[in-house]
């Protein structure tokens, strides 16, 4: 069989590619990808004609492996730790609690998603006002990263790097793009996700990318 073929935004803004990504680099998990650029004609609405050639969902990300079209960044984060076990922790409820972590950031922090774009490269220079539903989610998150990561002892979420991880990656980006006066424990957590080196290696793409989302960048002017 080919290898797998992992189809990508613009890494700069998907955060949603980002975490499949990672999984695959972290389960040494051989994979080629595609970067199609998002925000033009469709964008929004998934009807972007060249992410619906690849994807049924006409959303990123999207892994080809064979004939099989395994879409949603958890769906493919799945198929990574059924090559690579060790995404997740080997203990099973330890493993529960990971996946429970996981399904809850794909499934939710909805106003955070809206309120805090992703968009690795970018600084604010102060923490903008949040609304209610956006301070929710961050003391929510506080909350579940310090809950996880006392119980668990760091420095990933669940001690080991997880699936988990790669699901809240992104997070600690948003964290520095917005410069959110988070709590210590949470600013240690996302520099243990910097010094990543899988994750250093996307951010270094996602600096150098040349395309532009002019919806994101619009959101800041
Ligand atoms: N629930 C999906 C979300 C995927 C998603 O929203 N992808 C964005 C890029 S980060 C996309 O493809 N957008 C295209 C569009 O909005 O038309 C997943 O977990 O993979």
């Amino acid at each position: 069989m080919s290898r797998p073929v992992l189809y990508i935004g613009n890494k700069n803004y998907s955060s949603w590619s980002m975490r499949p990504w990672l999984a695959l680099k972290w389960g040494a998990i051989a994979f080629d990808e595609k970067i199609i650029p998002l925000g033009g004609e469709g964008y929004g609405r998934s009807q972007i004609r060249e992410v619906r050639e690849v994807s049924p969902s006409g959303r990123v990300p999207a892994l080809h492996v064979g004939d099989a079209v395994i879409y949603e960044s958890l769906a493919i984060c799945e198929w990574a730790a059924e090559q690579a076990p060790s995404l997740w922790p080997r203990d099973a409820l330890t493993r529960a609690e990971a996946r429970a972590a996981a399904s809850e950031m794909h499934a939710g922090f909805a106003a955070l998603r809206r309120d805090m774009s992703c968009n690795i490269r970018r600084r604010l220079a102060a923490e903008p006002s949040w609304p209610g539903d956006t301070r929710a989610d961050l003391e929510h998150l506080y909350a579940l990263w310090d809950r996880v990561l006392s119980k668990y002892g760091g420095p990933f979420l669940f001690g080991e790097r997880s699936i988990a991880d790669a699901m809240f990656a992104p997070v600690c980006t948003r964290l520095r793009t917005y410069a959110v006066a988070a709590p210590n424990f949470a600013q240690n957590y996302r520099e243990t996700i910097f010094a990543d080196s899988a994750f250093g290696e996307w951010e270094r793409a996602a600096e150098a990318e040349i395309w532009t989302i002019e919806q994101t960048e619009a959101l800041y002017r």
